[in-house]
């Protein structure tokens, strides 16, 4: 593995996102070691739960890789968006529970990560957002669904077309995160205990609790479809070049809509 480290704690597996130089931004390398690890550990019978973190104080996930994003054509960047809602889905198909510990940023991708997991834990110094409409795309691992299901439309509609960032707290008080603790030492505690108070029930009645409550949301399966689809259509415009130039230059974009 070159961009996660695992641990296993007790009976918790622990899957750490360690780009920190990148903010641990998802470029596909990590996606693929994600993949690979949330495998293994959904299977593994002496796991128990999982916590996904990121590594550092700074960030979760800053969100996909722009400057990888940023060499894609339309049609590769909308099935790049489709496979990585397909590992999204799978963490929040695991009849495990699964972890967010939030340290730092949770933007885009990042966010997206954290709302695919069943649970989320954020530091006092987490920050939420989904900013994708800086750089001309939209949300593409699912923001544009998970977001309005835990928060409703309004505030979903908000965030993602203004780009906001909020702190912890707001996240807290519109329903994005479980829980808000002063430091990551507190927050990993608090995922621990919660996997520790899991394990001693009934491990088949605890997966039957997540696969009944993921049926209701199955339906929206076309949302997904239309996040790919858009995603891909975005990244396709003269504003995507733009928005990740911008990006990479460190200079507020100028879009034409064209
Ligand atoms: N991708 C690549 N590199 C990044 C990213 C990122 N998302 N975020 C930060 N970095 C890099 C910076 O380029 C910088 O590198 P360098 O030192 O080489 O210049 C380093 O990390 C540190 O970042 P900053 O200097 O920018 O740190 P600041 O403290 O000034 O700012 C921020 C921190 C506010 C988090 C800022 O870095 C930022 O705005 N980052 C981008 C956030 C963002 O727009 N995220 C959304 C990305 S798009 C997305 O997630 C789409 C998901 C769906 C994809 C589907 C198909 C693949």
């Amino acid at each position: 593995m070159n961009f996660i480290k695992t641990e296993i704690k007790g009976q918790a597996f622990i899957i750490q996102i360690s780009r920190p130089e990148a903010l641990n931004a998802l470029n596909q390398g990590v996606m693929g070691e994600l993949r690979e690890c949330l495998q293994s550990a959904c299977q593994n019978n002496e796991v128990a739960g999982i916590i996904i973190t990121g590594e550092g104080d700074k960030a979760f996930v800053a969100g996909a890789d722009i400057k990888e994003l940023a060499t894609v054509s339309g049609e590769e960047a909308s099935k790049l968006a489709q496979k990585g809602q397909d590992l999204f889905k799978s963490i929040e198909n695991c009849l495990k529970p699964v972890i967010a510990v939030v340290n730092g940023f949770a933007l885009g991708g990042g966010c997206e990560l954290a709302m695919a997991c069943h649970i989320r834990v954020a530091t006092e110094s987490a920050r939420f957002g989904q900013p994708e409409v800086n750089l001309g795309i939209i949300p593409g691992y699912g923001g544009t669904q998970r977001l309005p299901q835990l928060v409703g439309r309004a505030k979903a509609i908000e965030l993602i077309l203004t780009a906001d960032i909020i702190p912890a707290a707001e996240a807290l008080r519109i329903g994005l995160v479980n829980h808000v603790v002063p430091t990551k030492q507190e927050a990993f505690d608090m995922a621990l205990g919660m996997i520790k108070k899991i394990a001693a029930k009934g491990p088949v009645a605890i997966a039957k609790s997540i696969e009944s409550i993921n049926a209701g949301y199955n339906f929206e399966d076309e949302g997904y479809q239309a996040e790919a689809k858009n995603f891909g259509s975005c990244a396709d415009t003269n504003d995507f070049k733009e928005g990740t130039k911008a990006f990479v230059e460190k200079r507020a974009a100028q879009f034409k809509g064209n």
